[in-house]
C-alpha cells in the first residue's frame, strides 16, 4: 500500500476543496499571528542578552490603541473563522432531498453497501459523479468510522443506531475508503475502494450488478418469511397496528408521549420494540434483535418506508392512523 497515505490527498468533491481553503487560509493566518512573536522573542533575546551594554530602563510610552488591536484584529479573524466553518459543517448535516441512498452497514471488518436498487458490494463502494450521494450507515458490532480522506469526510458508525454522510462527488476516479475508529485486530485491514464513475458509467454498473430487485423487495419478502405479517397483516387475529403510511406519520405511544416514525424509530420498533410501546397495543411484539442482522433490518425498513397510507376502502379494520 506504498503511497496510499498521502499528506495532501487529491480532493474529490467541491466539499472537499473547501475544507482545503479553509485549513489553507487558517494556516496561514495562525503563521501570521504566530510569526512576529517568535520573530520578536528571537531579536528581543539576541538585544537583551547577558553581559550586552543595552538601555534597560522601563519603556514611557504605551500605546493603549496598538494594544487594543493586537487583541481585536486577531479576535475577529477568528471568528470570522468560526462563522465559515460552521456554516461548512451545517452543510454537511444537512442532505439534499434528492440525494441517492447508499446503505452502510459495517462490521469486524469489512464494509457492506447496499443500494437503493438493490445491488449491493463489499468493501468496494460505487458512486455516480456530480450526484449527490447520502450513506445511512450502522454497525453490526462494535464502533466503526467511515473515512474517505478525498471527500474530506469522516462520521462514526454506530451499533443500534443510524448515522449519515452526505457527499456530491464530481471527480471520477478510485480513492481509498478506511475505518477511522479502533475496531479490533484487524482494524487497519477494514479498508475500501471509493470508486466514483461518471454517470454512464455507473449505469452500466449498477445494470451489470444485475439486480433489479430493490431492497424494498427483499424486505416485503422478508417481512412474510419471519413472520411479521402473522400480526401486521390485514388479515391478522392479533391486535396489531398497521403499518401504511407508518413512515414519517407521528405515533402516540403508551405512557403519552409521541415521536415521528422515521427510519430510527422503525429500526428500534424491531429490534426493541418495548422500548417504544405504541398508544393502545399490547407490548406482544418480540424482539427480533437476535434473528435479524443489521442487512435484514436495513430491507425492512426499506420495505416499511415503502408502504403508502392504506386507500380507506382496502377494509382493513383498526383505522387509527389517519
Ligand atoms: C406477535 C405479533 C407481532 C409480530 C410477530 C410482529 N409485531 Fe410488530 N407490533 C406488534 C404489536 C402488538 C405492536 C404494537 C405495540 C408495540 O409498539 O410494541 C407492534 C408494533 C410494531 C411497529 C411500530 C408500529 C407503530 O404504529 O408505530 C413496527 C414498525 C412493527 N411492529 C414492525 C414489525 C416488523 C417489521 C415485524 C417483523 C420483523 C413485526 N413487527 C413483528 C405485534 C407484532
Ligand atoms: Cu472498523
Amino acid at each position: 500500500m506504498s503511497g496510499s497515505i498521502l499528506l495532501w490527498p487529491p480532493a474529490a468533491s467541491a466539499y472537499a476543496r473547501q475544507v482545503d481553503v479553509l485549513i489553507g487560509t487558517f494556516g496561514a493566518l495562525v503563521v501570521l499571528l504566530s510569526a512576529p512573536v517568535f520573530v520578536l522573542m528571537i531579536v528581543w533575546a539576541w538585544r537583551y542578552r547577558k553581559g550586552r551594554r543595552a538601555d534597560r530602563s522601563p519603556g514611557r510610552n504605551r500605546n493603549i490603541w496598538l494594544e487594543t488591536s493586537w487583541s481585536v484584529i486577531p479576535f475577529l479573524l477568528i471568528l470570522g473563522f468560526f462563522f465559515w466553518s460552521s456554516a461548512m459543517f451545517l452543510s454537511v448535516q444537512t442532505p439534499p432531498d434528492d440525494a441517492l441512498t447508499v446503505n452502510v452497514v459495517a462490521k469486524q471488518w469489512m464494509w457492506k453497501f447496499q443500494h437503493a436498487g438493490g445491488a449491493r458490494e463489499i468493501n468496494d463502494l460505487h458512486v455516480p459523479a456530480g450526484r449527490p450521494v447520502r450513506l445511512t450507515m450502522t454497525s453490526q458490532d462494535v464502533i466503526h468510522s467511515l473515512f474517505v480522506p478525498a471527500l474530506r469526510i469522516k462520521q462514526d458508525v454506530l451499533p443500534e443506531r443510524y448515522t449519515q454522510l452526505w457527499f456530491n462527488a464530481d471527480h471520477p476516479g478510485v480513492y481509498p475508503l478506511r475505518c477511522a475508529e479502533y475496531c479490533g485486530t484487524d482494524h487497519s485491514e477494514m479498508i475500501g475502494r471509493f470508486i466514483v464513475q461518471r454517470p454512464q458509467d455507473y449505469a452500466l454498473w449498477i445494470s451489470r450488478m444485475g439486480m433489479d430487485e430493490g431492497l424494498a423487495k427483499s424486505g416485503k419478502d422478508l417481512f412474510n418469511k419471519v413472520g411479521c405479517s402473522g400480526c401486521h397483516g390485514p388479515a391478522s387475529p392479533v391486535h396489531a397496528p398497521s403499518l401504511d403510511g407508518l413512515y414519517g406519520s407521528v405515533v402516540a405511544l403508551d405512557g403519552g408521549r409521541t415521536v415521528r416514525a422515521d427510519g430510527q424509530y422503525l429500526h428500534d420498533s424491531i429490534m426493541l420494540p418495548n422500548s417504544q410501546v405504541v398508544a393502545g397495543y399490547k407490548p406482544i411484539m418480540p424482539a427480533f434483535g437476535n434473528l435479524l442482522d443489521e442487512e435484514e433490518v436495513l430491507q425492512l425498513v426499506a420495505y416499511l418506508k415503502s408502504r403508502k397510507s392504506a386507500t380507506p376502502s382496502s377494509g382493513e379494520i383498526g383505522g387509527e392512523r389517519p
